[in-house]
């Protein structure tokens, strides 16, 4: 009676398999049912040769966004993201090194940081690097804050 074990081995995989997949279809409708089309509450941004890329992400309002922010560059640079204010203020800041805003990130050369914002309401955001010259050369982004 070889066949019927060999059935019920290969059938037990099989089972695991299609409940692993369902698992996946699961959590894939979660995560579509959390966030707005298009919207990416886990982005990654890269600074290379003093720019942003990519220089447009879309984020949910209203939960919590992890941003990877990961500076490619030999020389150091920062993130800072808000309103036409914030960045107004910044411009003529002389705060060195930003920490401890999840909105301001100072990003040493060649390292990555992360950091978490929940965005409460929908809008653009730019997102610049106020280091001497760096906005003027083109260190600048926009964040699209959509409604769940
Ligand atoms: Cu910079």
């Amino acid at each position: 009676m070889l066949t019927p074990r060999w059935t019920a081995g290969r059938s037990a995989p099989a089972a695991g398999a299609i409940g692993l997949l369902a698992m996946l279809a699961a959590l894939v409708a979660l995560t579509g049912c959390a966030l707005a089309p298009g919207s990416d509450n886990r982005p990654t941004i890269t600074f290379r040769y003093s720019r942003f890329t990519p220089a447009a992400v879309t984020v949910p309002a209203g939960v919590p966004v992890t941003l990877t922010l990961r500076n490619d560059d030999p020389i150091d640079h920062e993130w800072i993201v808000g309103s036409p204010e914030v960045h107004a203020a910044h411009r003529l800041g002389t705060e060195p090194v930003h920490e401890g805003r999840p909105t301001e990130v100072t990003v040493p050369a060649l390292s990555t940081r992360r950091t978490t914002v929940t965005f409460d309401r929908p809008g653009e955001y730019a997102y610049l690097c106020h280091l001497p010259g760096h906005e003027a050369y083109g260190m600048r982004g926009t964040i699209y804050v959509r409604a769940r």
